[in-house]
């Protein structure tokens, strides 16, 4: 695996942080109705983008998750004011603004989405690794998707063709202890999610996912693996989400308690305090990149908040238009 060394730590104490903002202001523009539609966020589960990103070539590996996909994209290269900008609906964003928060994608820098429906990537995520075996390309498909998704029977087939077949895939299953309001106790017999590759013989295992460094050892094993032909890992990704599933939520099904035990092994302060403890930098030096932060963010909401919303015709350049089909005119 990359060492991971001062600078490491360094970025991903700067990027977890910038993430970490990025999303409370899309909290604050959602209250205001700026951003519209769903929201969800990704508070807390920062550690698993950290970690993956570390061990990934990010020269020619994919990403595909579900529709809490805002900061994935920025992390593989995205520009995070166009991501915004999506968000904000404006004809700069990532889909000209067409398809806001759940749809965020990017060919070029490997991010395939973005999807609302539960699962649905898990099946894609192996068709993208049968491409990229099919053309020898050597790169692999980390496919993300929620403890909720896990229990859809399309990870079944899924999993039993991408073993057959030796799919360069990595399947992650982001266990925040919830389906919604549902928790991972109330839908299953037991709550090892990682288990579920037992059945069909696939290396798969726990990783405590509060914590980057545990990510990215168990990430590289994986991608490792499926570079040398090996075929796909499970691993089940143990996180938390400080917000609700989205911000409908008013959150029931859990107590005040539980998120503050979580936010006590909150992955930007372990990986602070790691920089402090090692000398990597001084209170004021993080102070700073607190300050850089918040710059940032502010740069992409000024950009999304300037940006012209798209042109009304560009909704029909998206979508299924032929000459003789017998609907009513379409074009305006
Ligand atoms: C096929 C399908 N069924 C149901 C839904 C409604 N739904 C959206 S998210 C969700 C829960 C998914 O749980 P999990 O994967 O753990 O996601 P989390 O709440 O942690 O984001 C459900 C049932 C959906 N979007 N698609
Ligand atoms: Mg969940």
């Amino acid at each position: 695996m990359k060492k991971i060394t001062k600078e490491t730590y360094l970025n991903w104490y700067e990027e977890m942080l910038f993430w970490r903002k990025f999303e409370d202001k899309l909290a604050q523009v959602y209250i205001q109705q700026k951003v519209r539609g769903f929201l969800h966020l990704y508070n807390g589960q920062e550690a698993i983008l950290a970690g993956s990103l570390h061990a990934m070539d990010l020269s020619k590996d994919k990403m595909i998750t579900a529709y809490r996909n805002h900061v994935q994209p920025i992390g593989m290269g995205v520009d995070p004011k166009r991501v915004m900008a999506e968000l904000y609906g404006k004809g700069t964003g990532t889909s000209q603004g067409l398809g806001g928060s759940m749809h965020i994608f990017s060919k070029e820098k490997g991010f395939y989405g973005g999807h609302g429906i539960v699962g649905g990537q898990i099946p894609l995520g192996a068709g993208m690794a049968f491409g990229d075996k099919y053309n020898k390309t050597g790169a692999v498909t980390l496919c993300y998707f929620g403890d909720g998704a896990a229990r859809q029977g399309s990870l079944h087939e899924t999993f039993n063709m991408a073993m057959l077949w030796k799919l360069p895939v990595v399947f992650c299953v982001e266990n925040n202890g919830y389906a919604m309001g549902t928790s991972v106790a109330r839908t299953a017999n037991h709550e090892d999610i990682w288990k579920l590759g037992l059945g069909y013989e696939m290396p798969c295992g726990p990783v405590d996912a509060m914590n980057p460094v545990a990510v990215a050892e168990a990430m590289d094993e994986a991608i490792e693996r499926a570079r040398r032909g090996d075929g796909p890992t499970f691993l089940e990704l143990k996180t938390y989400r400080y917000r609700g599933h989205s911000m409908s939520d008013a959150q029931h099904y859990r107590t005040k308690d539980e998120v503050a035990e979580y936010q006590k092994i909150d992955p930007i302060t372990q990986v602070k305090e790691v920089i402090l403890e090692k000398g990597y930098a001084t209170e004021e030096e993080i102070d700073e990149m607190g300050k850089n932060v918040k710059k940032r963010v502010a740069e992409c909401e000024k950009f999304a908040e300037e940006s012209p919303f798209p042109d009304v015709n560009v909704m029909y350049d998206v979508v299924y238009d032929q000459e003789d089909y017998p609907f009513i005119p379409h074009r305006l």
